[in-house]
């Protein structure tokens, strides 16, 4: 068994910033010797993400503009890559989004226009890249998403993300059952809350970590770096024989009733 990530490439989708979820991943597999490529929504997350890669000793990075709401721009995402880089070992999918009228009060007077736009950016995009991504993963590989316990369960202010996590939850399990012939694994890790720019206005986030520090069996919180580990082991072998699964990296909280 190959511990080492060296000669593989990874697309990480979805780092905004140093405390994005999405840069815990790409830190540890770098680490681990991967080749990494960024994608981004926006430009003006261009320099951001550019600069913060550069901060990875002897990382020679790739970046691209994906907004994943757009097919075109999918296809044309990975048709450069594998233009200008060739075969790809992994994705992670570090993508989400709702408005934030509709991450408060009642689920039920959620919007029609609300509803679908965060599904199509949180869960049919997992779809729309596995479908991209797969003819250029000729060696196998992995494909890793983000969800949360909202999807499994009721939770406060949640709402509609956790229909739409709902929804990836269970496309991740139709694509692994896809792609598994093609020795491609498809998982997802469900993070325990962590602050991040996604988090940012979602009120009382403090009292949020705090519960979880007074009744997960860890008594404390997850960090980015310990989903990044755990993402290193379902992107590698050392998970060979794992596909369609939800590993909850929270500390233990999801097994609480
Ligand atoms: P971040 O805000 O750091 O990352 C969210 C990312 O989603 C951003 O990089 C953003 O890209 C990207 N995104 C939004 N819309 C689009 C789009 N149309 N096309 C492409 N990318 C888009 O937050 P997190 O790191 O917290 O979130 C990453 C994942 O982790 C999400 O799926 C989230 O639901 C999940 N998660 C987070 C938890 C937490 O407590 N933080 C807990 C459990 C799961 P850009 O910056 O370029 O706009
Ligand atoms: C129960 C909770 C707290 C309440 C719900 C929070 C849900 C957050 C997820 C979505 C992805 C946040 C979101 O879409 C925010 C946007 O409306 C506004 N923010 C932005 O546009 C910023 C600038 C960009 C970078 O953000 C995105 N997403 O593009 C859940 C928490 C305990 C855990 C949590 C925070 C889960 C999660 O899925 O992120």
């Amino acid at each position: 068994m190959n511990f080492s990530l060296d000669g593989k490439t990874y697309v990480i989708m979805g780092v905004a910033n140093k405390r994005s979820i999405a840069w815990g991943i790409a830190k540890a597999l770098h680490q681990v010797g991967a080749k990494l490529i960024f994608t981004y929504a926006n430009e003006r997350f261009e320099k951001p993400v550019r600069d913060l890669a550069s901060t990875l000793e002897g990382q020679e990075a790739s970046f691209y503009q994906c907004d994943v709401t757009n097919d075109e721009a999918i296809a044309e995402t990975f048709k450069q890559i594998k233009q200008d880089i060739g075969i790809i070992h992994g994705v992670a999918h570090c993508i989400a989004f709702a408005q934030k009228e509709d991450l408060q009060g009642e689920f039920i007077n959620t919007s029609r226009d609300g509803y679908l736009l965060a599904h199509n950016i949180s869960a049919y995009s997992l779809v729309a890249v596995a479908r991209e991504a797969e003819s250029l993963m000729t060696e196998g590989g992995g494909i890793v998403t983000l969800t949360y316990l909202g999807g499994e369960r009721v939770v406060q202010n949640y709402n509609v993300m956790g229909v739409a996590k709902a929804s990836l939850d269970a496309s991740m399990k139709y694509l692994a059952n896809d792609l598994g012939r093609k020795n491609i694994r498809v998982n997802a890790i469900s993070a325990g809350p962590i602050r991040t720019l996604s988090a940012k206005g979602v009120g009382d986030f403090n009292s949020i970590l705090k519960d979880i520090e007074e009744k997960a069996p860890l008594r404390r919180t997850v960090t980015q770096d310990e989903v990044g580990s755990t993402a290193y082991y379902l992107l590698s072998d050392l998970s060979q024989g794992v596909t369609g699964e939800i590993i909850h990296v929270d500390s233990g909280y999801s097994i609480l009733g």
